[in-house]
């Protein structure tokens, strides 16, 4: 598959190159793009995306581009007018949106990852590109480790598998240091979730607060690995800063565990906080993706080679969400 030419292990990107973010609009990217620019000045951070949000503060809070990741010319062409160095590559196809258009899915997941890694490879870029839990299949165990079968059953998941092997061979190929993290569902505030399976876990909190109730589309001992965001994006940046010597082969998709409760357990738990708060469980066909997916996840190798541990539990994350959400 790949033609090799022997290139330095890991090639970091220099001091002072700027930072692209791609489908920097969506959930994840609200959340990191901010944390980026906290870190490094906003302008090194150019926001990307292939839409508009009217009224996201990206579109006017420094440098913004509307970029397809499918465009490799024209993602070239952000990369050596803007200095770019880094690129964290969040544009996706989810789960749910994605078994219901599977070509759109293969074609946006596995080939933006491939104009990145091009490009990567080209500029001697340093790659940032995450996994999910979706890369495993019924045939995993519930509490599934690093090195259980990927054998996922949905086409989503299979692009996270495919986006992992690539990373894994451009780095074997050409030393392209791609970096990458099997994101359990990730709950968040500032941006909706975008049509993934477990975005009821976000969704419930919206309709707790606006309506007092929530029809929620999985059974009610259904059971996923999630994770509240502010431990998401400094998992994302803890494992971007770590040596690249501290990194052994899961470094295109470690496995990080969070939080991991039944729909019923988030329901009840906000139910403490909001008086009247009433959920129901009305099963569609995103019950099925979820059947396919671990319960939780075992994060050893993460805690081992890069010192992950999350910090957010069940009532500190529901806490955290009713205060983002009341606020804003
Ligand atoms: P999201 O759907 O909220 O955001 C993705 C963004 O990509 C959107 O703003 C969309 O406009 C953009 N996009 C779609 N097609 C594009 C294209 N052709 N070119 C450029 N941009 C395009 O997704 P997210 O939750 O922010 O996820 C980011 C990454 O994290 C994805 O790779 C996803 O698979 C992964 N992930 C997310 C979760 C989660 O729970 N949010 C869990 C596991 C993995
Ligand atoms: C989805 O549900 O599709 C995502 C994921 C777990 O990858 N949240």
């Amino acid at each position: 598959m790949f033609k090799c030419r022997l290139m330095p292990a890991s090639r970091m990107a220099p001091p002072g190159r700027r930072i692209l973010v791609t489908g920097a609009l969506g959930q994840i990217g609200t959340d990191l793009v901010e944390e980026l620019r906290a870190r490094h000045g906003t302008a090194s951070v150019i926001a990307s995306d292939v839409r508009e949000v009217p009224g996201h503060p990206f579109l006017e809070d420094g440098p913004f581009r509307l970029l397809s990741v499918l465009d490799g010319d024209g993602m070239d062409a952000v990369v050596r007018e803007g200095g770019v160095g880094t690129i964290y590559h969040l544009a996706a196809i989810l789960s749910a949106t994605g078994e219901k258009n599977p070509n759109l899915c293969r074609r946006v997941n596995v080939g933006g990852i491939t104009n990145v890694l091009e490009m990567a490879m080209k500029h001697d870029l340093r790659v940032y590109a995450p996994s999910s839990i979706a890369v495993f299949g019924p045939d995993a165990p519930k509490l599934s480790t690093q090195d259980s079968p990927l054998n996922p059953t949905t086409t989503y998941g299979e692009t996270k598998c495919t986006g992992e092997a690539l990373a894994r061979g451009y780095l074997d190929c050409f030393g392209v240091d791609c970096r990458g993290i099997r994101y359990p569902g990730l709950i968040s505030w500032k941006a909706p979730a975008g049509g993934g399976t477990t975005d009821y876990a976000v969704e419930i909190f919206h309709a707790a607060l606006e309506k007092g109730h929530y029809e929620c589309f999985v059974r009610p001992d259904t059971r996923l690995p999630m994770m509240y965001i502010d431990d998401a994006i400094r998992a994302t940046l803890d494992l971007m800063d770590a040596p690249p010597e501290s990194l052994g082969n899961s470094r295109a998709g470690y496995n990080v565990s969070g939080i991991s409760f039944t729909a019923q357990e988030l329901a009840d738990t906000i139910a403490e906080r909001i008086d009247g708060f009433t959920c129901d469980f009305v099963p569609d066909v995103r019950q099925k993706y979820a059947d396919s997916w671990p319960d939780a996840v075992d994060d050893s190798v993460a805690q081992d080679e890069w010192g992950w541990k999350a910090e957010y539990d069940l009532d500190s994350m529901v806490d955290a969400m009713l205060e983002g959400l009341s606020r804003s």
